[in-house]
């Protein structure tokens, strides 16, 4: 089929702008077709663009010949331009239709669509994440990253305002930092690298010249765990702040989320409603659990856990129940957290690393961080770690490096709570697992 030029014609109005004041207005509207309602003598298109929906009506009797003829080539998701005059309808969405003059097509779309995007008939995740360009189109979807768009800002805009400047570490590193998970390796020209897991080393090294830093970008972890929040490739927001404790950061992170949640309300109504999804605006300070606490807890509900030993997902799933709201988890045994975590210093078992909680779902872990060189070489060790293949970091430690602290939120994680979706697949672009490297 033949479409036609985009020429001289810009967009006037969004869909979301169009309304009864506009009554008897020329305007001029791109989008997409979502829907096409056909009642003998009329002719209902429903467009979408980024802001919404706005009906466009096709008289038989009284169209130009040249729309009608076009009106009648269309099909779902034509990309399409519309000059026409507004109408006042109380029917219509935004309470008003376009009565279109001209009517461009601008790009076809092979039919039949690989997913109905109005959500009538519910496609499988995996259908939905092989045409994800068409599965984004869905309003709901777009409401899901409105919300991490306005998250961010909001957290930006917080961590700014607290005189934490924004960081960009190396993705292209040569040693690992977080256990548990293995590394991606990377063909370095002759060299052996990884892509990197977290900002970890990074962001403490440079705690000695800026003090307060933040960074937020993609990591890597190779996850053999195919579960609904873990992925191979992770957005994190990292902070970490010189001359300061677990204590400190942690209410950092309390009023970063109270703060993101708080502007979320406020600027996504139409995104939350779209998502049947209320935000409670947690109050600060949140709860803090110490680990003993949660043992002692699930031991009531049948569950025992070895001390010393990370809680598995089935304990935290009953935790979530328990605490269904944002919580903190401290006074991790020293040999379950990553070998930078500062053991305390009148129990050096117990650390002063923690978890941020929401319901089951661990959203953040953080803690004070061991400043002392000899320790940070003998927890390495202890690890299983060679301390030489640490060599860059650990020179950092003679430069006068200070008490320090900071943690790490997993973005995905967070926009889970934000708007209720379970899956963390739903909530990242294009997601990468173990099984999915396309689209
Ligand atoms: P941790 O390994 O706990 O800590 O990661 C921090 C947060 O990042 C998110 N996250 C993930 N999200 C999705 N998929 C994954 N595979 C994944 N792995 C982690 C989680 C988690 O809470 N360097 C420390 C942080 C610090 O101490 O500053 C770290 O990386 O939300």
């Amino acid at each position: 089929m033949k479409t036609d030029k985009m020429g001289e014609w810009r967009r006037t109005h969004y869909s979301s702008d169009v309304g009864p004041e506009l009554d008897g207005k020329e305007v001029t509207v791109f989008g997409w077709v979502q829907e096409i309602r056909d009642l003998g003598g009329i002719r209902f298109l429903i467009l979408q663009d980024k802001n919404g929906k706005v009906q466009i009506t096709i008289h038989r009797d009284k169209a130009d010949s040249k729309v009608l003829k076009k009106a009648e080539s269309l099909q779902r998701q034509y990309s399409i331009g519309i000059k026409g005059v507004v109408r006042k309808m109380g029917k219509a969405p935004g309470g008003a239709e376009i009565i279109p003059n001209e009517m461009r097509i601008f790009g076809v779309a092979k039919q039949p669509l690989p997913l109905d995007i109005t959500g009538r008939t519910r496609a499988d995740i995996d259908v939905r994440l092989d045409a994800r360009v068409l599965d984004l189109r869905r309003e709901e979807n777009q409401a899901i990253f409105r919300v991490q768009h306005a998250a961010l800002e909001a957290a930006r805009s917080f961590l700014s305002k607290q005189g934490f400047m924004e960081v960009f570490t190396p993705r292209i590193i040569v040693s690992a930092t977080e256990g548990g998970s293995a590394l991606f390796p990377v063909a370095y020209f002759k060299r052996e690298a990884f892509l990197a897991q977290s900002p970890q080393l990074y962001k403490e090294q440079l705690i000695l010249d800026f003090e307060k830093v933040f960074e937020i970008g993609p990591f890597f972890r190779a996850e053999e765990s195919h579960t609904r929040r873990h992925l191979s490739e992770f957005i994190s927001l990292d902070i970490e702040e010189a001359f300061a404790t677990a204590e400190d950061v942690m209410k950092v992170l309390e009023e970063l989320i109270h703060n993101v949640c708080k502007d979320v309300t406020g600027n996504c109504g139409r995104e939350l409603k779209l998502l049947k999804h209320k935000i409670e605006v947690p109050k600060t300070p949140f709860k803090r659990f110490t680990y003993d606490e949660v043992l002692e807890e699930l031991e009531e509900e049948k569950i025992h856990i070895p001390w010393g030993e990370d809680i598995p997902t089935p304990a935290f799933r009953l935790l979530g129940k328990l605490h269904p709201y944002y919580y903190f988890l401290t006074d991790w045994p020293t040999k379950a957290k990553a070998f930078y975590i500062k053991p305390r210093d009148d129990n050096p078992e117990i650390s002063e690393g923690f978890d941020l909680m929401w319901r089951w779902v661990e959203l953040s872990s953080g803690g004070t961080r061991i400043h002392s060189k000899d320790l940070l070489v003998k927890r390495l060790s202890e690890q299983g770690l060679s301390p030489e293949s640490f060599k860059h970091h650990l020179q950092a430690f003679d430069y006068g490096m200070p008490p320090h602290a900071g943690w790490g939120l997993g973005l995905a994680r967070l926009v889970m709570a934000l708007t209720g979706i379970r899956n963390i697949r739903d909530v990242v672009l294009f997601p990468r697992d173990r099984f999915r490297l396309t689209p």
